[in-house]
């Protein structure tokens, strides 16, 4: 009897666990078609690291008709949506000759590209909750901006298209496209014909920083909306975006970028999961939401917030970006001014996500298909290193561990980024690393041990706090700890003691005292041979060979604060 009672309920409870299991498997199933899925990676930009994460692959056949779906008020046919420009021409005047590697001039299949043609359906890759969500009937407009340099003419189509099919009317104020110097000028003169279309054209290559800061500068909508050049929106990927900021002018919006395939061109789905991070050579790279924050999210169509954002796509309130300082406009070309625009949004009081409603389609390539006038590796050391100067205060030196080959390579004036950021009073860089980004590690810095000489004495320590000046004891091994020193920027530290300041006067005494990395009396950097604390900015000075040591003004050059780190093995 007990038997069969306990097999009856070990069979309810394993029906239960399928039960749920089952569960929660349909509430995350995607509602369209069944279609097969694979695990692969997100795609990559350039050099930039990807972790695994769901991608499901969807063939074009599979789909629901884009125009038919998304243009279910307005029906807008195609001949509408281009006005004067006669597409088939357009597309005609610039193909491929037979035996021309497709690769070469875009580093995509240019073949497979122009094979679509200008609008094609795409699969609704968002969390099926997303489409019963409902936005604001009194939605403001957008400008948006879209800067090219020698794009391919299907793909820079179908960017255009697929914003005037799949976006309301009235959310679109006008699309601004800026030609950086291609070399063809005519593509911008034919593309002007499209309704809502402004093209301007470079008068000289200029990159895509100062491109975008020209285009919004002409924008004549609140809000901007900046894509990159080969990118396919998918449905209803402009309200939630336009929603979130018109809600809080500070937020700085993206959505989902889905991969399409530089080979065949399909639409693939990209993980929900992901959110922007780099490491300390500044290299953008996907990453899974802290596993916290994963478990809190009971519901899939919140926003993610992400510490940085992949830097092509995203919507921000006009007046946001000009108060914040547009963009550096003395980065060149290509690389950087996502860092720099993440860490300013962050440090300067707003906040950058990405919104899992929102999905629009980009073209991921392995290279760049054009030149850097300066070289491609010069060009984007000087961008980071310009974000890193500006934004990351005593935190760059691990952006110059990580990336040696930026030590002494030119990076212009940044004075004026200075003084903006101090207009802004923007948080400092240890506030992004503590509150926005702690997942990042800083790098284990190896202890050296080092005597602190100052002439033929050592400081050393005596008792639990007391400090003073001794006879150096340089027998190797057999050194006392009292001599020994680590120097760990911030800290100067003796096992788990660290030398403090007393008071943050002129005068105050030295002591030691349990370690904390966050305590500012206990914040040490070299300065010449000097050791100068770095809150007060007063140096360490022994006064008198034998007197306390205590902090004084610092003056280079005198003996009583010179300490020379002599090394012990
Ligand atoms: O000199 C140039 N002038 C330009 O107008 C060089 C480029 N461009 C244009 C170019 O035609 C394109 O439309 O600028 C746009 C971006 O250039 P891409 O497509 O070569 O860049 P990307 O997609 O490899 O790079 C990502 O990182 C860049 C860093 O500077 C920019 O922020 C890109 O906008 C950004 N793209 C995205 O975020 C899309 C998602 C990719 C990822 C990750
Ligand atoms: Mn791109």
């Amino acid at each position: 009897m007990r038997r069969i009672r306990a097999n009856a309920i070990a069979i309810l409870t394993v029906a239960w666990i399928l039960g749920t299991f089952y569960y929660l498997w349909q509430d995350n199933k995607p509602q369209s078609s069944p279609s097969s899925s694979a695990s692969q990676t997100r795609g990559r930009g350039h050099g930039q690291k990807v972790v695994s994460g769901r991608l499901e692959i969807h063939r074009d056949d599979r789909t629901i008709p884009g125009v038919v779906h998304l243009c279910h008020q307005t029906e807008i046919s195609s001949l509408q949506l281009l006005g004067g420009l006669d597409e088939k021409a357009y597309l005609a005047g610039k193909q491929l000759k037979p035996g021309d590697d497709p690769y070469r001039d875009h580093a995509f299949n240019l073949q497979e590209s122009d094979r679509l043609g200008s609008e094609r359906a795409i699969r609704d890759t968002r969390h099926y909750r997303c489409a019963s969500l409902n936005y604001d009937a009194d939605l403001p407009s957008t400008s948006i901006i879209i800067t090219f340099h020698n794009e391919a003419r299907s793909t820079l189509l179908r960017t255009i298209k697929s914003v005037l099919m799949r976006s309301p009317p009235s959310l679109i104020q006008e699309i601004i496209l800026i030609d950086d110097f291609s070399s063809d000028p005519e593509d911008c003169q034919l593309l002007s014909q499209i309704p809502k279309v402004r093209c301007l054209r470079n008068g000289r290559r200029e990159g895509l920083i100062r491109s975008r800061v020209r285009g919004a500068n002409t924008a004549s909508a609140s809000i901007l909306t900046f894509l990159d050049s080969h990118c396919e929106v998918n449905t209803d990927w402009l309200q939630p975006m336009i929603q979130r900021v018109k809600e809080d002018h500070t937020r700085v919006v993206s959505p989902i970028i889905d991969v399409i395939s530089l080979d065949n061109f399909a639409y693939l789905a990209a993980s929900a999961d992901l959110r922007g991070g780099f490491d300390w050579s500044l290299h953008f790279k996907w990453e899974q939401i802290p596993i916290e924050q994963k478990m809190a999210r009971s519901d899939p169509t919140q926003p993610i917030r992400t510490p940085v954002i992949a830097g092509g796509i995203f919507v921000m309130d006009k007046s946001w970006f000009n108060h914040l300082g547009q963009y550096d406009t003395h980065m060149d070309i290509w690389g950087g001014e996502n860092f720099e625009l993440s860490f300013r949004v962050w440090m300067c009081g707003g906040s950058l996500e990405i919104l899992p409603c929102s999905r629009v389609g980009h073209v991921f390539r392995k290279r760049h298909p054009y030149d850097f006038p300066e070289g491609n590796a010069l060009t984007y050391i000087k961008n980071t290193r310009r974000a890193a100067e500006v934004w990351m205060d005593e935190y760059k030196q691990y952006y110059y561990s990580a990336r040696p080959s930026a030590q002494g390579k030119a990076f212009g004036s940044i004075a004026d980024r200075l003084t903006l950021r101090r207009k802004l009073n923007c948080k400092p860089f240890r506030w992004y690393m503590e509150n926005v980004y702690p997942e990042l590690r800083v790098p284990e810095q190896e202890a050296v041990s080092s005597v602190l000489k100052q002439g033929g004495l050592c400081l050393e320590t005596r008792g639990t706090e007391a400090l003073g000046l001794a006879e150096c004891r340089t027998i190797g091994i057999s050194r006392p700890h009292s001599q020994r020193w680590e120097l760990i920027e911030p800290l100067l530290r003796q096992q788990d003691l660290c030398l403090a300041i007393s008071a943050f006067t002129a005068g105050s005494k030295v002591k030691m005292e349990p370690c904390n990395a966050k305590e500012p009396r206990q914040k040490w950097k070299p300065k010449g041979t000097a050791l100068q604390h770095m809150v007060s900015g007063l140096c360490l000075d022994s006064q008198t060979p034998t007197g306390p040591p205590v902090i004084t003004q610092c003056r280079p050059q005198m003996a009583s604060q010179s300490w020379e780190p002599q090394i012990i093995t």
